[in-house]
């Protein structure tokens, strides 16, 4: 028997958020629940691992999945990541397909549409950065945009940034929500846990500080939390692992102003979201080419769900 409660005209359902990487999925994640849960960067590839954000109104339940873009995956840790996002569409109960209006839609685009309508899932077409362009531009890019998401039940355009077209999104979708359970308490944000959340602010800081192939290259392990008490800050303990020497010397930066940099914003944003004082204590190591090794890869959280040899993006 179900331990899941339904009453009666409820509807619920999930809801996976799909597209190549850097359009927006995660923006929108965090607009869609009011509450910030997936970190965001303007670096492709930012968001790994699928992660839920829950919505709940008096009459239903959205079960947003955040997904790492979907692009072509040669490592073992991208197959991974696209493995994410095969997972989180195979659950969903509608997909929310994002195209980025200021880039040109191209194979990588239409692969994800054309796995989307495979799958046999009922997609809404979402065009999102819409305060990026001028009207006729905008006119231009939502006949294309139009185009690439044929078979969708509905398409939208949207500035998930600047939160507008997001109630007519959550309309949408409210009327495609199937009749189902109250899945998870009402308070319930997020299926993520506070070590998760905390790694990932962590990664947040070091995509907005350290380019090229540096953030690409980093892991973040929380050691320890220790949690003294209301009056006490509470003391986090956090490891950056990169994969050679050299990035490690890059990651401290000269007399350590990269780490402390990292460090502080960092600190401020986990501060935000626990609302209590934290003290940090970041160090960084190495562990050689951690993204070749399948036990590093599952040590730090990357590992469990990677997709199937014959799912091949073509996208780049
Ligand atoms: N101007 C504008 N920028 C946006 C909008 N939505 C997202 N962005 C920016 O686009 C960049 C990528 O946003 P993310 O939410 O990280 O994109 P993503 O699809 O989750 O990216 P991956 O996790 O790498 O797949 C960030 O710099 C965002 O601030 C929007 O509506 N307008
Ligand atoms: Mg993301």
């Amino acid at each position: 028997m179900s331990l899941l409660t339904s009453p009666e005209g409820f509807r619920s359902g999930f809801v996976s958020l799909l597209g190549r990487p850097n359009v927006g999925k995660s923006t929108l994640l965090n607009q869609l629940v009011g509450t910030k849960l997936a970190i965001v960067s303007n670096k492709p590839q930012t968001t790994r691992n699928r992660i839920a954000g829950i919505r709940t109104e008096k009459d239903c339940q959205f079960i947003f999945l955040d997904t790492p873009g979907i692009h072509k995956a040669r490592e073992q840790m991208n197959r991974f990541m696209v493995g994410q996002a095969f997972g989180a569409l195979a659950d969903a109960d509608i997909a929310v397909v994002l195209l980025d209006a200021e880039q040109a839609f191209g194979g990588g685009d239409a692969f994800v549409v054309e796995r989307v309508r495979e799958a046999g899932i009922p997609f809404i077409g979402v065009l999102n950065k819409i305060d990026r362009l001028r009207p006729d531009a905008l006119s231009r890019a939502w006949e294309k945009f139009l185009a690439v998401v044929e078979g969708s039940v509905e398409q939208i355009a949207i500035s998930a940034l600047h939160t507008s077209g997001i109630h007519s999104l959550l309309d949408a979708l409210r009327s495609h929500l199937p009749e189902g359970p109250v899945y998870y308490p009402e308070d319930t944000v997020t299926d993520r846990g506070m070590k998760f959340q905390i790694s990932e602010l962590i990664r947040e800081q070091i995509y907005a500080a350290t380019h090229e192939e540096l953030p690409y290259a980093t892991a973040v392990l929380i050691e320890s939390i220790e949690d003294k008490g209301k009056d006490h800050p509470i003391v986090i303990s956090a490891l950056i692992v990169v994969e050679s020497d050299s990035q490690k010397g890059i990651m401290i930066g000269r007399k350590g102003e990269m780490m402390k940099k990292i460090g502080v914003n960092s600190r401020r944003e986990i501060e935000k979201m626990l609302g209590q004082k934290v003290f940090l204590d970041l160090r960084a190591g190495v562990v050689k080419d951690w993204r070749k090794h399948p036990d590093a890869l599952r040590r730090f959280g990357y590992a469990g769900e990677e997709m199937e040899p014959s799912e091949d993006p073509l996208a780049d």
